[in-house]
């Protein structure tokens, strides 16, 4: 398997519980390297672009105001089947059907409050970089 890039969100549950560095030690061990970080208070607009995707669904302006109620550590992480590898890592969306030592299963509150975001296919991880890295920021 290749070298492939990923990206991560620490949710607002994880950094408003100082999680944000048992979660990274749980990237690292599984060989996914941060190559690129910064904490950020997303704006309602940036949220709702993110997640447009799920514009039509009925939990997205409960998962709007979630995402912009505290900060966030928004990352890229780096290493061998690096999409794959870290929604393994994160475990199921809802915290209930995660396998025991995934971070949801450790950190999540519930299948909103579920401390992580990971992207889900290489289309999405290379666009979802881009909306908040610019190339010069990631540092591989
Ligand atoms: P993510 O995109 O955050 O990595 O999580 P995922 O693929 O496992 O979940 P997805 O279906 O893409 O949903 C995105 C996020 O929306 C929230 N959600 N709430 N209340 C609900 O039923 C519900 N379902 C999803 C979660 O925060 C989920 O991570
Ligand atoms: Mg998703």
């Amino acid at each position: 398997m290749a070298i492939q890039r990923t990206f991560s969100i620490i949710k607002p549950d994880a950094t408003k519980r100082n999680l944000t560095g048992k979660i990274i030690a749980k990237f690292e061990e599984a060989g996914l390297r941060v190559v690129a970080s910064k904490r950020i208070h997303m704006t309602r607009e940036q949220a709702e672009g993110f997640y447009a995707v799920h514009k039509e669904r009925p939990f997205f302006g409960e998962l709007v105001d979630f995402m912009i109620s505290e900060p966030v550590v928004v990352q890229v992480l780096e290493g061998e089947d690096a999409i794959a590898k870290n929604r393994e890592v994160m475990g199921a969306t809802n915290p209930a059907e995660a396998a025991p030592g995934t971070i949801r299963k450790e950190f999540a509150l519930s299948i909103g409050e579920n401390s992580v975001h990971g992207s889900d296919a290489a289309e999405t991880a290379a666009e979802e970089i881009k909306f908040f890295f610019k190339d010069e920021e990631i540092v591989g």
